[in-house]
């Protein structure tokens, strides 16, 4: 009889966890797009109809971060729920940099010479190698910068470091001395995704979508550069009377999220909207300015102050967090970080310790209404686009950043007896980012805030303090 009832009961625990399955999860992140040029952030000339939908039906934490303000280390993070410095995963490339590996002989060259530091992200917990392991399977589309996609644990993926000559825009694929081409590194195939088609995301729902938890990782190469829209879009902005300099970026942001549109669509068409938890990020700002790009006279370089920079516009970002019956569609003010992203989705599937010993925090509870987030600050790190080494991120970090309350503190880091990389500052800076969000007067020297930058100096060291690289993951030797 005994016996009987702990089968019966071991049937019930079954059925009850078959009904309970997980979430499926995407990620949205926009490529270079900067935190105001949204409709739902207040912006004027943005169109963005589809993410303003989204964030209508989202929790939205308005004021929100990314640690750097580049694509790769910033991809980094949300794959690995680290710091650069933690991850080892610093730069867009590794030594001896982009310039160098154009100049290498063949692609067999450059593909050995860039091969050994994959093994950085083969060797850590990732988010879809560890939602492998709960059972999903995952789908890489767009930017990613770690060779094959399964190099990260996605079970299925659009990028496996070949050339993709066919995608004919600049930044997809490399021709070297002896003519033979290669992949750029920073997506191949993957970059056709929202500039080309959206058939591979159609795809895969329909192999996956109803028989088991996925994963989708959507990061199209938009609102990046090339600005090569279809010309609809440039037409529109040009018609609503948009500066100049400015139509070129807002007809990608306008392509971009049209995109964003068809993938809601194609998730709400197969009736899994309500089984969906919903991602948004960006991975960096990018900010028009006036001077055209000698290569493309057509479209505009970005203002020193976004991408690259330690600056809000390169790295403030908005972060949507949508699952239906769940999250609570309101907006949060606290400060956030994209690292708080890998903890949130684990506590929204119900594996908090899926992954040990994270950066972030979860935003989970925040999201669904159960408890007010606390004020914390947040931090980052700045690095040069090319690696000097591998395995070692204090040889190159050039600045560390702060941000508590309306305070940022922003402290370069001279290498070598250098200046610091960038020329973006070159002594500590402080900003009151509410009051003055360009960041034009620096408070540090101005005796009513010593003893802010002495107090946000001490918390930013006890964050990181560059020196011991001891246990940053090395790459293949
Ligand atoms: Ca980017």
């Amino acid at each position: 009889m005994k016996t009987h009832h702990l089968v019966l009961l071991c049937c019930f625990l079954t059925v009850g966890l078959a009904h309970a399955q997980p979430p499926n999860v995407v990620y949205i992140i926009a490529d270079d797009q900067t935190y105001r040029d949204f409709g739902f952030m207040g912006s004027q000339d943005a169109l963005t109809p589809h993410i303003d939908k989204l964030a209508a039906q989202s929790a939205r934490f308005v004021n929100g971060y990314v640690p750097t303000s580049l694509c790769s280390p910033s991809l980094g993070v949300m794959l690995t729920g680290r710091y650069p410095h933690q991850s080892g995963l610093h730069y867009n490339h590794p030594p001896p940099g982009n310039s160098g590996f154009n100049k290498m002989s063949s692609a067999a060259e450059y593909e050995a010479a860039r091969s050994p530091a994959f093994e950085i992200i083969r060797s850590q917990s990732t988010l879809p190698r560890t939602l492998g392991t709960l059972g999903y399977r995952s789908f890489q589309t767009g930017k990613f910068w770690e060779g094959h996609f399964s190099n990260a644990g996605f079970t299925d993926g659009m990028t496996i470091f070949q050339p993709s000559p066919h995608l004919n825009y600049t930044g997809v694929t490399r021709v070297l001395k002896d003519g033979s081409q290669a992949a750029h590194g920073n997506g191949d195939h993957g970059l056709a995704i929202g500039r080309e088609t959206m058939q591979p995301i159609a795809d895969f729902l329909d192999r996956n979508g109803k028989t088991q938890p996925f994963f989708l990782w959507y990061a199209p190469y938009l609102p990046h550069q090339p600005h090569d829209s279809p010309q609809k879009y440039f037409d529109l902005h040009r018609q609503r009377g948009a500066a100049e300099h400015r139509i070129p970026y807002l007809a990608s942001v306008s392509q971009f999220d049209d995109t964003v549109g068809e993938l809601m669509t194609m998730i709400d068409q197969r009736g899994l909207t309500k089984v969906t938890l919903f991602i948004f990020v960006v991975d960096n700002g990018w900010t028009p300015g006036k001077t055209r790009m000698k290569k493309s006279p057509k479209e505009f370089e970005h203002t020193h102050e976004s991408k690259y920079s330690p600056f809000e516009d390169g790295l403030r970002t908005p972060i949507l967090i949508r699952w239906d019956g769940h999250t609570r569609a309101e907006t949060h003010e606290q400060l956030v970080s994209s690292v708080d992203l890998l903890p949130t989705v684990l506590a929204a599937i119900g594996k908090p310790d899926a992954i040990a010993s994270l950066s972030g925090r979860s935003l989970w509870s925040a999201a669904i209404g159960e408890s007010k987030l606390e004020d914390q600050p947040v931090f980052g790190e700045i690095y040069p686009g090319d690696a000097t080494s591998l395995g070692h991120p204090s040889r190159d970090i050039a600045y560390r950043w702060i941000r508590r309350g309306p305070l940022k503190l922003i402290v370069p880091q001279s290498q070598k007896g250098k200046a610091a990389w960038g020329d973006y500052l070159t002594d500590v800076a402080l900003f009151d980012v509410v009051a003055d969000p360009d960041e034009k007067t620096n408070l540090a020297a101005k005796p009513e805030h010593a003893a802010d930058v002495q107090k946000l100096r001490r918390q930013l060291d006890a964050w990181w303090t560059p020196g011991d690289d001891s246990q940053v993951p090395q790459p293949r030797r």
